[in-house]
């Protein structure tokens, strides 16, 4: 009688950091997501979590972390455990986007996120004179910043929609990607100290 691999994989699960500044449509894209509907949304005083089932046993877990000036010294707290970032941006402010990339910078070099996949959503793209994905690309030195990282820009609509679940499926690939890797160095240290 042979024998057969019984061990099943088990559902897969990573979590998904939402940032960006106040306004920028966090809380919309998350909701878009979830419910493909739009709500009525109030600033968001601390952070939503939700998840969303992505298919194939595996689920991101959203934490929508409030983007407020007073709230942007917690965002520190949320980076230990994110397996990817998702970054928002309001391409149609463009008197705030000089501090939104600060923002994306300073995030950036904090050691907990060091490889972390980056995905910047262009979004707002709807409304008149919304820079493209390409000018958020060069504005937010992301090619420099994101160097040693898969990132992509997408752009965006949450109120429609539109861009979303591109976002969602690069997000996914780039997830799965980086914890297979993070598998593979824990392994390595662990053989290490044998
Ligand atoms: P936040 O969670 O990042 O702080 P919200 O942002 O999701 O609360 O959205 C802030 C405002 O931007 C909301 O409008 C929301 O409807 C709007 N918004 C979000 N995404 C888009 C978009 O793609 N296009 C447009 N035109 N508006 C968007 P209000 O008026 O409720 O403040
Ligand atoms: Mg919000």
């Amino acid at each position: 009688m042979g024998l057969q691999n019984t061990k099943h994989s088990k559902a897969k699960q990573a979590n998904m950091l939402m940032l960006g500044l106040d306004s920028a449509g966090k809380s919309t894209l998350l909701y878009k997501l979830k419910y493909n509907d739009v709500f009525l949304t109030i600033p968001t005083i601390g952070f939503n979590v939700d998840m969303i089932d992505t298919g194939k046993d595996f689920t991101l877990t959203f934490w929508d972390v409030g983007g407020q000036q007073k709230m942007r010294q917690f965002w520190c707290n949320f980076l230990e455990n994110a397996d990817g970032l998702l970054y928002v941006v309001d391409s149609s402010d463009k008197q705030r986007l000089e501090e939104s990339r600060k923002e994306f910078e300073l995030i950036l070099r904090n050691d907990s996120l060091r490889s972390v996949p980056v995905v910047v959503l262009a979004n707002k793209q709807d409304l008149p004179g919304a820079l493209n994905a390409e000018e958020i690309t060069r504005r937010f030195h992301i090619k420099k910043s994101c160097s040693d990282r898969n990132w992509y820009v997408q752009p965006c609509c949450a109120l429609t929609g539109e861009g979303l679940s591109e976002a969602l499926q690069r997000l996914t690939s780039f997830v799965k990607h980086y914890s297979r890797s993070k598998e593979t160095s824990t392994i390595f240290k662990e053989i290490e100290t044998l």
